[in-house]
Order: structure tokens, then sequence, then C-alpha cells
């Protein structure tokens, strides 16, 4: 890799960098920096209920909260967990312990127990906050960890503490520890499998999560202008970096109001757009799929939205002129994300609030304040406007690094501080930008992260299994699923079913194998990497 990057061809936004960033401040101070702006006005919505928390009730929930964390001994540093879905806990306890400069780990609430005692081992938390329904996925961690406590948003199973716990303080004199919050201080750790190998904690710090925040939202001509006017529907997954900044950290910071649904039903996301009358809403390609097609559509009002913003995989053309048609009056445009690059990489530049044309397919522009680049896979260099590459960028907004994992973190980013990303695209003309494939191995289930090197590590633990391989292959409904490629021990005798059920039971649903294949070897590189473009050549084409 070149140590000099002065020839290097550079990408940036088609909208002017901010001339400032406030990231030298707590993410929280910075959210509520506004705060006297939209005291009253809703902020968190429990769309089943029609619970409202203005924002001075969630600044100031998160205070007691906070207040009440550090009651239960977390301190600075220290990681809790969250295994909810969406709901007003989940914002109020990430806000909270940001104010005692905590670390939030997120994780999926469908998660097996194994998968879940991964993250928490990784992550060394010292506190759950869940729901009650999950507590019995979490009784190995309780049995190992007698001292971390169990804090359930609704009725307490034995040994479980309820939330309302954490809110007992008096409103009149909250007792939150002060704290020293340097800028490259973590705030959260998402878990990702980056471009290869198994889930890492991803360290997102005060100053990524607000710099990425900032190049959406911020400034004269922000690149997605939202306005306290605005109702902002959180359907996709808090746990999942593209919810909690696109849609939670964003609103928070625009003073617009945050609709909040436990999980996605499409008669019940019509409602909650008719009901709440919706004005922006962040998708993945599975719901564009269920807006463009779904018969019920037609009966609901969905006139109030003025923008859906899609992520997290490609979208086909013809789904997004089938959500077009369906509601007409929107602004259509993608976002371009990833974990680790904290996470936004581009968006669509007509969201901006002077707006800029966009084309079908395009992943938008990139951000403010920040430089792309697209480079040869072979020779390294980068390449110009419409060649196809590694589509690498840099800026504040990237990820620290990996948690105790240098070797993947220097992997990733290189030197000059390049965040390489396992994608390929290119920049055209205008400037936008195009994802065309993916060299990772990394593969995405309705948007989901399905590690294959995490179902390759599961499959060659069973006692049949000498060796295995994982790929994606195409699939309507749900972009990608992964598939296996299965090499049996001599003598040995193993159904297809039995090599899914096998899997099955030690994995959320999206990560469940749709076939196997047995193979005689994997293919291999001499250095022994798995030579998964030749597997996926394999596979019929759908
Ligand atoms: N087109 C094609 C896309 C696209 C895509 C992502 O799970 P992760 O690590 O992260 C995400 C984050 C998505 C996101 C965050 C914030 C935001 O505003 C936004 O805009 C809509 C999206 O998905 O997976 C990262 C990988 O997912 C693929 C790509 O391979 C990337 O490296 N991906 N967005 N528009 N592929």
């Amino acid at each position: 890799m070149a140590a000099d990057d002065s020839a290097c061809r550079v990408f940036r936004s088609k909208l002017p960098d901010l001339p400032y960033i406030p990231n030298h401040m707590p993410l929280h101070s910075y959210c509520f920096e506004n705060l006297s702006r939209y005291s009253d006005r809703p902020c968190l919505i429990v769309g089943a209920t029609g619970t409202t928390y203005s924002f001075s009730q969630t600044h100031l929930l998160s205070r007691r909260i906070a207040a009440g964390l550090s009651r239960l001994g977390v301190s600075k540093g220290d990681v809790i967990m969250l295994l909810l879905q969406n709901c007003a806990e989940f914002a109020l306890t990430f806000i909270a312990a940001s104010m005692i400069g905590a670390v939030t780990t997120a994780a999926n609430p469908f998660y097996t127990a194994g998968e879940i005692s991964k993250q928490f081992t990784s992550s060394k938390s010292k506190m759950i906050v869940t729901q009650a329904q999950y507590v019995e996925k979490l009784r190995n961690i309780a049995q190992d960890q007698q001292h971390v406590p169990i804090i359930t948003i609704d009725d307490p199973p034995e040994n479980c503490i309820h939330f309302s716990v954490l809110c007992q303080e008096n409103t009149s004199s909250i007792n939150i520890p002060s704290v020293n919050i340097d800028p490259d201080d973590a705030v959260a750790l998402p878990f990702s499998s980056g471009t290869t190998g198994l889930p890492k904690g991803v360290i997102l710090t005060h100053k990524s999560l607000i710099t990425s925040v900032a190049q959406q939202v911020d400034g004269d001509n922000p690149n997605l202008y939202l306005k306290p006017e605005d109702v902002v529907l959180c359907v996709l997954p808090l746990f999942h970096i593209y919810s909690l900044n696109s849609v939670l950290l964003c609103s928070l910071r625009a003073g617009a109001a945050v609709v909040l649904m436990p999980k996605f039903e499409i008669k019940s996301l019509l409602e909650h757009i008719q009901r709440y009358k919706v004005t922006v809403v962040a998708v993945v390609p599975p719901l564009v799929l269920a807006l463009a097609k779904n018969p019920m559509v037609g009966s609901y009002d969905l006139s109030s939205i003025r923008v859906v913003l899609s992520g997290a995989a490609p979208l086909g053309k013809e789904l997004e002129d089938g959500l077009r048609s369906r509601v007409p009056q929107a602004i259509f445009g993608q976002g371009y994300g990833m974990t680790e690059a904290g996470p936004v990489l581009s968006m669509s530049a007509a969201f901006a609030k002077q707006p800029l044309p966009t084309k079908s397919g395009s992943c938008g522009s990139v951000v403010r304040n920040a430089e792309l680049k697209v480079i040869d896979l072979d020779t390294r260099y980068s390449l110009g406007y419409n060649q196809p590459g590694e589509i690498c960028i840099r800026g504040p907004q990237i990820m620290k690094g990996y948690l105790n994992d240098a070797k993947s973190t220097a992997a990733t980013i290189d030197e000059l501080g390049w965040l390489h990303t396992g994608d390929i695209g290119y920049v055209d003309h205008d400037n936008e930008v195009f994802i065309v494939d993916r060299v990772k191995e990394l593969i995405k289930f309705k948007g989901f992260q399905v590690p294959p090197a995490e179902l390759e590590a599961l499959l060659v633990s069973h006692p049949c299994i000498a060796d295995a391989a994982v790929v994606p292959q195409k699939d309507v409904a749900a972009g990608e699923v992964p598939v296996a490629f299965v090499v049996l021990l001599s003598g040995k005798e193993l159904t297809e079913e039995a090599v899914k059920d096998y899997i099955a039971k030690q994995v959320v649903f999206y990560k469940k194998l749709h076939k196997v294949y047995f193979v005689t070897s994997i293919p291999k590189s001499p250095s022994g990497k798995i030579l998964r473009k030749d597997l996926r050549d394999k596979l019929p084409s759908t």
C-alpha cells in the first residue's frame, strides 16, 4: 500500500462542507444542544399506545436513568447491553449511558442464547436491559456472572430488577457523577463482521457519531433536511446502527419526533403512518418491496410522507419505481452505510434543504467533511470517474477501531486513515456513488448481517463435518440468503436437513441455511483462504 496518497483521486460531497462540527462535546450534549428550542415538542412517541415524551421529558428521564445506572454501579467506560425491541427505554438508556460516559452495546433480541452470550462476553457488559420474554436466554450469563444486574422494562422475572428502579431519582436533585468525557471515548459498541471473520465490537466514539449526525443534518444546507415538524418512523431496529444513527440521533439533533415501532408488520406500519402523519420513513429493500407490492397499501392515507430513505442493501430499479408510484409526492433516495464507517458514507442529495437531482440506483453523494476514494483491487491505486473498485472512506466519523482486535483494525483502516469497505462501486461524473458488488464475505439477508465465518465455525464443530464454506445466494425477497458447501468426514453420512437443523438451532432466523451442497473439497487459495467467488459461480442463477 502506498504510504503517500497525494496523487490520490478523492471524491467529495456535492454539497459544501460544514464550516464547523461541534465534535468536541459529548454525544448527548450535542443531541440536546438545541433543547430550549424544542423542549415541549414531541420527541419519542410509542407508536402502539401514543405515549409521548417531549424533548424536555426525554432529557429529564435520561438524566434520571443516568443517575440510576450510576447508583447500580455503572461507571465511565463500562459497557451495558441492550436487548430490546424498539421502545422508549432503548433511547432513554442509550442517552443515559452517554451521560455517565458509559458505552452501549445493543444486540438483536431475537438472537439465540449462544449469540447473545458471545456479544456479552466480548463486550464485557456490566448490565443487561431487556424484556422479560428474553430473560430465559440469559440464564447461562446469569449463572456464570452472578453480579450482572438484569433489568427488565416490563414485569421482572425472578432475580431481575424492574426498569423503574433506574428512574427513582428525585427530580429536584438528580445525582449524576461528573465525568470527563473525551471526544475519543467510546459511546456505542455495535457488532459487525466487517470485511472478514466473526462479529467484532465496533468502537464508535462521541466524536464519530456527532460527526456522522452533523454530516447528515447540520448546517445551512443539510444533506438530510429534517425539520422540527417532521415525524420520523422508527421501524428499523435500533440495535442496528442505521436506525440508531440516521433515525434516532439525527431526529434528536434536528428536533423531530420519532415514532417507535417494535417490529415490522405491514398493517401496523401503514396504520402508524396514517395515525401519526409520518413524514420521514427510513426503510430497507424488503420494506420497499412491501410498500411497493402489498395491496393493503392502497387502503391507507400515506400522503403525509415527504421522504423515503432506503439503504443497508442493494435496491433494484423495479422496486424503486414501484414505491415511487405508491407515494408519488415523496422524495425517494438511498443512503449507503457501514457500521465501521460511522456509519454513513453517502446519502442522496435529493433530501437536502436545497435538493439536487439524483439518478435512480445511486446511493447519493459522499457525505460532507469526508473523503471517498475508489481503488483498483489489484494495484490499490485510486480510480477516476465511472471506474469500479473498492470504496474507501476517510474522516472523523469512522470507527476508532475494533474492540481488542488490533489486527482486524489494521486490516480495515490503513495507515493513512482510509477505511476499506469491501464494497465494489464507482462514482459517476455527477459525483454520485453506485454500489455494484461486494468483495467481502458478508451476506446481507434483508439488510441484516450474516457473517459466513460464524456459520462456518458452527458447521465444522459438527462431528461429521470436515470442512465448510458459506456464501450468499441471490434471493428475490431477502436480497441474499446463506447457503453452505459442506465436506463430510470420510465414512460419515448427513442429510441436508440435518445440517440445516444443526445450524438453525444455534442462530437467529435470518442466519439459517437455505441450501446445503455436499462437495468433496472447498476451493482455497495457497494461503488457505476460501475462494468464495468460485463457489458463488457454482450456484444456480435466480
Ligand atoms: N446499497 C447497497 C446500499 C447499502 C449497501 C449498505 O450492517 P452494516 O455494517 O451497515 C449498514 C448501514 C446502513 C446505513 C446506515 C445509515 C444510513 O443512513 C443508511 O442510509 C440508508 C444506511 O447496512 O452493513 C454494511 C454493508 O451493507 C451494504 C454494503 O455492503 C455495506 O458495506 N450496504 N447500504 N444503499 N449495499
